[in-house]
């Protein structure tokens, strides 16, 4: 269903007049009240006025996640902190959290995209949303819960954890609709039926899960055991949270981008030039209409590529693909570049591999060494150690002749690897850098 016809469904010329004005506005804000952007333009000799086109953001400078750190915690703020409502931040893995703000409007924006994008995947006033996104600094939980009461639907706070008590709500309260990480949409599967309980029983139409990587497979592997259709989300704290952009529930086929509050760019990540629709690059995001936190040019590290064609569901915004990783997950394995989701690929191609997979990176003698964990099913683990070890070196080859590198591959016993309640730990790098 499309919520905001107007918007999202607007011929393209007409579109673009409003990005240009909003764009417009905010670089003047930004100008005027975040002291690093009015450096930024100062140091490049650009003044807002410069800004006449859309053209013309390719004048200034990007945006980094260092930047953000180096403004910590409330430094790239561009409102007083009086008019700050709502704070969240994402963990990262080194240093520092990224902290954004929000104002009461910026939440009431995002809440309306968030129900835009769950109407776009598929959900309606009627449905029960079972949101088991973590509540917290995360804004997967609250973003989707903001969203979901703007639409009118009832929405269960259930969040993340407590996995089988998640079973029983699921049973008995009927929600139709289910929000999470792939990952952990995938282990409510597999509890349920430990506990006796099939999807098929269950209410559910359609998942909407993202925050993290999953493949084209995996989206297979979900709507099989959890019984409805999946669509993916996604969006970052830095950008707004969750509903930066959605697959519609029709096509399944790109996420199509709220380009009526986000402009995006696609970028050769090493050297910053900008890549025409179709070429794979880094993602880049300008938010036109947050007052608390915007940003131009943030370089989100997100690979991706986007899709200008027209979609079946009739909205005119681009769509972008699939993230197939970023560009700092990105292992380099004796010189070979691997993505963990390329590994995914490989793994969901064999019969009777469980969507469950580590990698782990080591270095002995001065040579990387990768070594994958995967997740069989009972019945081959039960097999014969002579079909196991078949079965890992067919695996092995698999990914040497996709990749280009060699791996040990180690089937493990089912439920070893830790499951997350959130976005799921893919890769255990023992490297000393
Ligand atoms: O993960 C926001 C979110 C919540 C999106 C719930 C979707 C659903 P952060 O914690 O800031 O925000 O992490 C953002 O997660 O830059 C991507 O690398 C990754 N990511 C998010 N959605 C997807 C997706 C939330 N659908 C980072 N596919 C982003 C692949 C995703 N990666």
């Amino acid at each position: 269903m499309i919520l905001d016809i107007g918007f999202e469904t607007m011929p393209r010329e007409d579109l673009e007049a409003i990005i240009l004005r909003r764009l417009k506005a905010t670089i003047d804000r930004v100008y005027a009240n975040v002291p690093f952007y009015r450096k930024k333009f100062d140091e490049n000799h650009i003044t807002p006025n410069d800004i006449q086109s859309l053209e013309d953001l390719k004048r200034i400078p990007f945006t980094k996640k260092e930047d953000l750190r180096d403004n910590y915690p409330f430094g790239m703020f561009a409102v007083p902190m009086d008019n700050v409502v709502r704070i969240h931040a994402s963990s990262g893995t080194t240093g520092k959290p990224t902290v954004v703000g929000y104002t009461a409007r910026d939440i009431n924006t995002w809440a309306e995209l968030m129900a835009r994008s769950l109407a776009a995947g598929g959900a309606t006033r009627g449905d029960m949303i079972h949101n088991a996104y973590g509540y917290g600094l995360f804004t997967g939980g609250l973003g989707i819960h903001y969203g979901a009461e703007k639409l009118g639907a009832s929405v269960i706070p259930v969040s993340g954890g407590n996995t089988k008590r998640q079973v029983v709500i699921m049973t008995d309260f009927g929600p139709t609709i289910l929000t999470a990480t792939p990952s952990y949409a995938l282990h409510l599967s597999e509890v349920a039926e430990e506990v006796g309980v099939s999807f098929e029983n269950l209410k559910f139409k359609f998942g909407i899960f993202g925050a993290e990587p999953w493949s084209e497979k995996m989206r297979e592997e979900i709507e099989r055991k959890l019984n409805l259709t999946a669509v993916d989300i996604y969006g970052l704290s830095e950008v707004m949270g969750p509903g930066v952009a959605i697959e519609c529930h029709e096509a399944k086929k790109g996420l199509h981008i709220f380009e009526d509050h986000f402009i995006p760019e696609i970028i050769d990540p090493q050297t910053g030039e900008v890549l025409p629709y179709g070429e794979t690059g880094e993602l880049v995001f300008t938010t036109i209409t947050k007052e608390a936190f915007p940003v131009i040019r943030y370089r989100t590290r997100d690979i991706t590529s986007l899709n200008p064609e027209p979609c079946i569901c009739g909205r005119t915004h681009i769509r972008m693909n699939r993230v197939s990783g970023r560009t700092d997950d990105m292992l380099i394995i004796r010189g070979v570049n691997v993505f963990p989701s390329q590994i995914e690929s490989v793994l969901m191609e064999m019969d009777e591999v469980e969507p469950y997979y580590q990698l782990v990176v080591d270095r002995k003698d001065n040579l990387d060494t990768l070594t994958v964990l995967v997740e069989v099913g009972e019945r081959l683990f039960s097999d014969e150690v002579r079909h196991l070890q078949d079965r890992e070196r067919k695996i092995a080859k698999n990914i040497k002749d996709y990749l280009g590198v060699s791996a040990k591959v180690k089937l493990v016993e089912p439920k070893v690897i830790a499951r997350s309640q959130g976005k799921a730990v893919r890769v255990i790098d023992n490297r000393e850098i």
